[in-house]
């Protein structure tokens, strides 16, 4: 059995103290969430007026919360509470600085021996930065002077395609799209951005599945479904406003589905910190899982075909949706029937029984919601694995009726924007066309780099500039050996930024650190205040107006900082940049051109809420090549051969991606240290290992993790877990979904061994 109960993990934990470990018996939310924004807020702000924007966020006429892209309910009358949410703004509302006299203080080898912990937390950018190799010290430099050495540099390529365009999901719709507008008039679509380590097998197999690389749902949908399945995310840290939801949908009697190889509490319970009933009453809390399954890591695939051949065994299909919507059944059948349940029981770590008991509620439902996240895509067969989410779905109708659809649970709060707006390596030709006609330039037609691509080009000498759009994109990706190193070979490194981080420790021929304005700040150009807009996980896209006092008067706007660069590099630049800083609705009026879907940008998008772009699944239209849905048949390779340990990564309760708040994870019951590995106790006991071991972990590539401490958890058999980035020297640069190119960070085959 792989369901160890929690009771017996915790007996093991009891049983061996091992420093910052501990049981954590309370639920999700709760007093502990009040404790941890308060402190976030100690730490961090140190003035009301910065406190009072915390009540700005998600209402209507304050900010777009810049934590995660889970949507704002549309009748909010009160602030949502979100712990997360309240952490991302209290970290780029911080009154700490890094101004010049710190850089004066600090040279870059020093602060390579910081941790990202520390990299971040010692404050805003206020200047742009120039990397003098004499001394050994980033120095201040005037805008004109970054600007000039950036667009030299851009011009001394070869050719356009040695630069890379990197985008973090934080920035706007605004700022992205006059990105991508620099990029391709400059002649690139190398556009790496987080999306490609993140949600991309959406992208890429959504649209082949259902025509659109999108969820299908909305929040109203969540009202009226019969049984909600989550496999693959962990709302209560990465999405938790979520829970409300979910929290709302337990309250209904709606089944919840969990499938997940780690016990993770915020799927278990949840106190809401807006609920006084729930708060006041102790031991009072929402379950939320009604029934959760500890698939082994990689295990999906083989739990949704499992499901699916009890769907048709049961003859619980919808078989009019299935002839006039669908194409591909019959080859899906087929699969199905030479999928033997041995290989299903085996691969999945799950039993018969209770893949049909997962079966059984998915068939009894009428209407259901498939939510996932990156247990689901960071997998080799990350594409697989979302394309037979929709095969489950499409079986019993579930697209284009209420309560009913598909749910990725996006990353960063702008990340699925960025994209709607152009960030894409492989832009659809008639895309290409309007941007040429909205401004009398001449996109490139052939692909650009994703970025895996992009890092391995940089690695081996064909790129040579990289600019980041936000984000920490060398420690983020897998092997920080040959990124780093692929990133010290460039010519240009320019990275625009709130924090310093490590990929501006970095240093290129040339390097520059440009300092921009956080979502939460207010934006003046042309004498008035600006405002930009972001697009949801749920396709709504609304206004997002910043408040706060910029940092320091040198600190530019994202969109300022974009056109500087696209001016300094393109002298002859065919826009009109200018005017589009000046005004933003001047850029939201050439979105509109270039994306139909926007039309009337500027006007609806001042109605409180926004709106939302078109899905045409809601409407059972299918922009497939065919023009119906298509099932797809994956026949079962187990492409980690007999590898007996998988070893995933996830994010702890106080990161923001490779952002540290804080070393703790109060919900897996970690204080204060993150050289832990979860494992399954039986498992631990059959290496001859024990809680509280200190090993070295081995990939199949020869990569060491060296003293990290094996603590007993309730994870799933054969499962091992540790956190990102820290684990992600044991991933292979070259080890990613073929198909989408997501690397592989959450299976990754690996030895563990007692610390030599
Ligand atoms: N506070 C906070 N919020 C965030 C972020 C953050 O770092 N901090 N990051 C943002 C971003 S960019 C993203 S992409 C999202 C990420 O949100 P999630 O997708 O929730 O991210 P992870 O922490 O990677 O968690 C993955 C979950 O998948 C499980 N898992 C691991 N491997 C498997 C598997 O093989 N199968 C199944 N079924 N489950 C598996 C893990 O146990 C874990 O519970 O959150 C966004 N929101
Ligand atoms: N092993 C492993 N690796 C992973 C993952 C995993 O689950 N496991 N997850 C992957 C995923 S899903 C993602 S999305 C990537 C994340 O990859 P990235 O998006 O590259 O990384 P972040 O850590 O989100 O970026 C943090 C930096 O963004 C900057 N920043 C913050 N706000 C703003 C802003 O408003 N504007 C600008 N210009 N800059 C800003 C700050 O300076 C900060 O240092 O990591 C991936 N890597
Ligand atoms: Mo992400």
């Amino acid at each position: 059995m792989t369901d160890r109960s929690t009771k017996d993990v915790q007996a093991a934990i009891d049983a061996t103290p091992v420093e910052g470990v501990a049981d954590y018996a309370g639920p999700a939310g709760g007093w502990g969430s009040l404790g941890a924004v308060a402190r976030a807020v100690r730490e961090q702000m140190k003035t009301s007026t910065h406190t009072r924007a915390l009540l700005e966020m998600n209402q209507p006429d304050g900010f777009d919360c810049p934590g995660c892209a889970w949507p704002d309910p549309k009748h909010t009358s009160s602030f949502e509470f979100c712990e997360n949410g309240a952490k991302a703004v209290t970290w780029e509302a911080t009154v700490k600085r890094v101004d010049p006299d710190f850089f004066a203080r600090h040279t870059v080898s020093e602060l390579w021996t910081w941790s990202d912990h520390q990299l971040e937390d010692a404050g805003r950018l206020t200047h742009p930065l120039r990397y003098d190799a004499a001394t050994d010290h980033f120095v201040p430099v005037t805008w004109d002077e970054a600007f000039r050495h950036a667009g030299a540099a851009l011009q001394a390529l070869d050719h356009a395609d040695q630069a890379e365009f990197y985008c973090s999901g934080r920035a706007s719709n605004e700022s992205a799209f006059l990105y991508q507008l620099f990029a391709r008039e400059f002649g690139t679509n190398n556009f790496p951005d987080c999306s490609n380590m993140c949600h991309e097998a959406t992208s890429v197999g959504l649209p082949k599945s259902i025509g659109v690389g999108k969820g299908t749902v909305t929040l109203d949908d969540f009202d009226h479904a019969d049984a909600i399945f989550c496999i693959g995310h962990n709302p209560g840290t990465n999405h938790p406003r979520m829970l409300s939801t979910l929290a709302a949908a337990s309250k209904r009697g709606v089944p919840i589905i969990v499938a997940n190889p780690m016990r993770e509490r915020g799927l278990e319970r949840f106190k809401s910190p807006q609920h006084p009933g729930e708060m006041l009453r102790p031991g009072a809390a929402t379950p939320l899982a009604s029934a959760y399954h500890q698939v082994k890591i990689g295990g999906d695939l083989a739990m949704l075909k499992g499901m699916m051949k009890l769907v048709i065994d049961a003859g619980a299909l919808d078989h009019a949706f299935i002839a006039q919507h669908t194409e591909g059944f019959e080859a899906l059948r087929a699969d199905l029937d030479a999928t033997p349940w041995s290989w299903i029981e085996a691969s999945s770590g799950l039993s018969r029984d209770a893949i049909e008991a997962m079966a059984e509620v998915y068939i009894k439902a009428e209407r259901v919601i498939v939510c996932y996240g990156m247990g689901i895509t960071q997998h080799r067969h990350g594409t697989q694995n979302v394309q037979a989410i929709a095969n489950l779905l499409l079986l019993r109708g579930n697209f284009g009726k209420e309560g009913a659809g598909i749910c990725p649970l996006r990353g960063h709060s702008n990340v699925q924007g960025d994209r709607t707006v152009g960030i894409t390596e492989i832009p659809a030709e008639a895309m290409l066309q309007r941007l040429d006609a909205a401004f009398g330039i001449n996109s490139p037609r052939h692909h650009g780099h994703n970025a895996v691509e992009a890092l391995q080009a940089m690695a081996e000498g064909r790129s040579k500039a990289l600019i980041s759009l936000g984000g920490n994109l060398a420690v983020a990706m897998p092997d920080p050996e040959t990124c780093f190193a692929a990133v010290r070979r460039l010519d240009l490194s320019v990275s625009i930024l709130t924090k310093f981080n490590r990929t501006c420790l970095l240093t290129a021929r040339e390097t520059l650190v440009l300092p921009c304005l956080g979502r939460t700040e207010l934006d003046v150009q042309g004498g008035r205040p600006q405002w930009v807009t972001v697009e949801d996980s749920m396709s709504m896209v609304h206004a997002s107006r910043g408040k706060l006092s910029s940092p320091g008067p040198q600190v530019r706007s994202e969109p300022a900082i974009v056109a500087g660069l696209a001016k300094a590099a393109m002298p002859a630049s065919k826009v009109d940049w200018d005017s589009l800083v000046a005004d933003y609705d001047r850029i939201r009026d050439k979105i509109e051109q270039v994306y139909p879907d926007f039309h009337d940008f500027n006007a609806r998008v001042r109605v409180p809420g926004g709106f939302r772009l078109t899905i045409a699944p809601d409407k059972r239209v299918w922009n497939t090549p065919s023009g119906k849905a298509q099932f797809f048949a994956h026949p079962h390779v187990d492409e980690r051969g007999d590898a007996r340990l998988l070893l995933t990564t996830i994010r702890s309760h106080d990161q923001y991606n490779t952002t540290i708040y804080t070393l703790d994870d109060r919900y897996r019951g970690v204080t204060g240290r993150r050289d832990v590995i979860f494992a399954n106790e039986v498992d631990l006991s059959q290496m001859g290992l024990a809680h509280g071991d200190v090993v070295d972990v081995e990939s199949a590539g020869g990569a060491v993790l060296r003293g990290f401490t094996v603590i007993a958890h309730a994870i799933a058999r054969g499962s091992l877990a540790a956190y990102y980035p820290e684990a992600n020297c044991l991933v292979p640069l070259g080890d990613h979904d073929p198909v989408s190119g997501t690397p592989a960070y959450k299976s990754i085959p690996v030895t563990l061994r007692a610390a030599t």
